[in-house]
């Protein structure tokens, strides 16, 4: 039985290339579950968090109806459903939280490599195929160009060579099933990547502080992605160049070493990729002893 005034529900995608990453982000950010015999259902054992697994694009709507407080998407679905409502005349269905860095891909036209049609300047009067015709068509609209669009709910790509369509706008990532289809990939109209959805109805209050914790710990979880802690030795008269140095940090800490006055330890958070060139920089700039660890949690 689902306790929805106390329990927080958040609907994530049952089976699928994003299934995964989003288990991972929420048992980051400290919940443990059990899969009920269903498989549809998680039940929190540590937070008043249940999960519901269900089809990616049954998500926006689920948390538009306040079925679910949270849920996971990735963006293409996110803004496809949300001009869907705009169109039913409901305006914000959900509150977009934050972008989860998992799930990148890109809309974009596809142009059969054959075909006359090489840019969407020559898009007027054709028919374009494609599983998100509302982001499509806002597009079109803006554009000011007259197409047609023939929906399709899967293998878009083969649309052209089945006269369906002459051109195709479709999710992108490595590019290889266009080229496999002989179709080049032409204008992005959307980068996509998964991100969080927020209900539009007030949290109720015996919710609220484990909805806020949660939203708190995937911001902890999201900041310290390429976050790495530094350690060094550095002589002190060289700290303000291997400051300089050092990517996205915060102020370090400075620790005196252990029988010399010259020389200290640094300790620092460094916000951003640390690169090889930037450890060589160090080392010439009179740092020792340099350790670069993973950040696994951390709260501002
Ligand atoms: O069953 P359910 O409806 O939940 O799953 P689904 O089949 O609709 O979705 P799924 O699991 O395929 O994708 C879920 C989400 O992953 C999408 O909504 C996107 O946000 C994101 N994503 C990231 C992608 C891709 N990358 C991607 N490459 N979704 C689809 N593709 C397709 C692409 O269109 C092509 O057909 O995968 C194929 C391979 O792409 P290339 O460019 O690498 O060849
Ligand atoms: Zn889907």
């Amino acid at each position: 039985m689902i306790d929805k005034q106390t329990r927080i529900k958040i609907a994530i995608q049952k089976s699928g290339r994003l299934t995964e990453h989003s288990l991972a982000l929420l048992e980051r950010c400290g919940l443990k579950y059990t899969r009920g015999r269903d498989q549809l259902i998680a039940y929190g054992e540590n937070m008043p968090v249940d999960l519901l697994f269900v089809r990616d694009d049954d998500i926006p709507g689920l948390v538009r109806d306040d079925i679910c407080d949270l849920g996971i998407a990735g963006l293409n679905i996110v803004e496809e459903k949300r001009l869907q409502f705009k169109d039913a005349g409901i305006e914000d269905p959900y509150t977009q939280v934050c972008a989860l860095d998992y799930g990148h891909c890109r809309l974009s036209f596809g142009y059969p490599e054959d075909g006359p049609i090489k840019s969407i300047k020559e898009l007027n009067g054709k028919r374009v195929a494609t599983s998100y015709p509302a982001i499509v068509k806002d597009f079109l609209v803006t554009q000011g160009i007259d197409a047609e669009i023939v929906e399709f709910s899967g293998a878009v790509e083969i649309a052209p060579s089945l006269g369906r369509a002459d051109v195709i706008c479709d999710l992108v990532s490595t590019g290889t099933t266009m080229i496999a289809n002989k179709i080049r990939e032409g204008e992005t109209i959307l980068e996509s990547e998964c991100v969080l959805i927020q209900t539009p109805v007030d949290i109720p209050e015996e919710k609220r502080e484990w909805v806020d914790r949660l939203l708190q710990r995937i911001e902890g979880v999201m900041a310290v992605r390429e976050s790495k802690y530094i350690m060094m030795h550095a002589p002190r008269d060289a700290l303000p160049r291997i400051k300089a140095l050092l990517p996205g940090a915060e102020s370090p800490t400075i620790l005196p070493l252990e029988g010399t006055t010259d020389r200290v330890a640094v300790h620092v958070v460094c916000r951003e990729y640390v690169f090889w060139e930037t450890l060589e920089a160090l080392k010439a700039a009179g740092a020792s002893s340099l350790l670069v660890v993973p950040v696994e949690k951390m709260l501002a």
